[in-house]
């Protein structure tokens, strides 16, 4: 544990606090708004949210794995949009740093992604290059002692608001898979640098998404993601490792949220002179939902122990990624269907996360992607 127990308690209580009392009630605003407001960020940076993941050395909390996945349960039980304000600092837009990158870069980057000064951001999927992210076209080309990147980063989580770019390009133009990749860091006031406008989405209103285009866009040598060239891949890979351990945690925490406004819904709303919770085709429901969001918790926790000691969790974090996402969209589905027709109305909120919750079996690799990884990495095993 990276804190102590006592701390570690203190801690979650009081984001436990924050979510029922300060940003649950501003669901509905920020989904309409599409904004989260800036006082809830400044109170983010004070809780030093944005650095949960981050080593203490570099400013941030050094939480463990298992530590985050929890404190991202407890985030999980209101809107996905406030945890992604502060979400890619926490992971994909600064763990390709922490895992890989130089001394450097870490005292060059981290201390301002852990204090939410700038944000992180991943960039690799393109109009071209989804699932088979090693098909991907962006360009690193070397010019003295600079790189030029040329290429389009598509569907780019909180671009709009980034302050740096994760970007995963291709150095070696002669080698057309994993091997001719590269990561690097390049920001967001790099010329050559353009934003598309913000797409609008099915859910999760209030976090931000554009695609990022590179023209002869010109980056220090430096810039490249641990000094060494070919390497970009895998570091996206790991990167995803571990995003795809607190996506889970999210999807259980929303699961949580939904399972409890469900219960309170059936307990309250009487239909043939009783609560409908007291029917057993409702109760089954209940039931469900009850019994996979726990398989999905005790899945993501053992998984987020296994890294935490030091296992390799590529299949863990599939099989995680695979499970709670669908679980969340079961419990979705079945929350809206114990509402009833108030399910299908936006003044309960529960349509919104049954959108909202859509996301989560299509970014950092969908279901089909993980089921595959799962079976590879199972038939790896057997041959060993
Ligand atoms: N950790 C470390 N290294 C990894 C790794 C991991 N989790 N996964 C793969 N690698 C390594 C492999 O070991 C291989 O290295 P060697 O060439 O030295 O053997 C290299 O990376 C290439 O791996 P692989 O051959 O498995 O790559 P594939 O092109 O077959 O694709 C999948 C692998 C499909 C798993 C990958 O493209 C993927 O995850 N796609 C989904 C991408 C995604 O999540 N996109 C969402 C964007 S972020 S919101």
């Amino acid at each position: 544990m990276a804190l102590d127990q006592e701390t570690f308690s203190q801690l979650t209580a009081m984001i436990a606090r924050y979510v029922e009392e300060r940003l649950i009630p501003l669901e509905a605003e920020v989904s309409e708004m599409d904004r989260v407001p800036d006082a809830i960020v400044e109170d983010m940076r004070e809780l030093g949210l944005f650095g949960l993941s981050i080593p203490k050395d570099y400013g941030g909390l050094g939480l463990d794995v298992e530590e985050e996945v929890q404190i991202i349960v407890e985030f999980g039980h209101t809107s996905p949009a406030f945890r992604s304000v502060f979400g890619t600092n926490t992971g994909i837009g600064s763990q390709g740093i922490v895992i890989d990158g130089t001394q450097e870069q870490k005292r060059k980057y981290l201390p301002k992604l852990a204090s939410g000064e700038i944000i992180g951001s991943f960039a690799l999927t393109e109009p071209d290059s989804g699932s088979d992210a090693a098909s991907l076209r962006t360009s690193a080309r070397m010019d003295g002692n600079e790189y030029v990147l040329n290429g389009t980063k598509r569907f780019i989580t909180n671009a709009p608001n980034a302050g740096l770019f994760t970007v995963m390009a291709r150095t070696d133009p002669e080698k057309k898979g994993a091997s001719g990749i590269s990561a690097f860091l390049v920001e967001a006031d790099s010329r050559g640098l353009k934003l598309g406008p913000p797409y609008e989405k099915m859910g999760q209103q209030g976090a931000h998404v554009c695609d990022v285009i590179l023209e002869d866009c010109r980056i220090p040598a430096d810039a490249l993601i641990g000094g060494v060239e070919g390497q970009g891949f895998k570091t996206a890979m790991k990167v995803l490792d571990r995003g795809r351990l607190t996506i889970s945690g999210m999807c259980v925490g929303n699961a949580e949220r939904l399972i409890r406004d469900s219960l309170h819904y059936a307990v309250e709303r009487k239909q043939f002179g009783k609560p409908i919770a007291e029917f057993q085709l409702v109760q089954a429901m209940l039931a469900d939902c009850e019994a996979e969001a726990y398989a999905a918790k005790s899945m993501v926790l053992d998984a987020a122990r296994r890294k935490d000691a030091g296992e390799n969790v590529t299949k863990h974090a599939a099989i995680c990624k695979y499970y709670c996402s669908e679980m969340v969209g079961r419990v979705a589905d079945r929350a809206v269907q114990i509402h009833g027709g108030a399910g299908y109305i936006a003044d309960y909120g529960i349509e919104r996360f049954y959108r909202d919750v859509r996301l989560y079996r299509l970014y950092e690799g969908t279901s089909q992607i993980q089921q595959l990884i799962i079976a590879r990495e199972m038939i790896k095993e057997a041959a060993r």
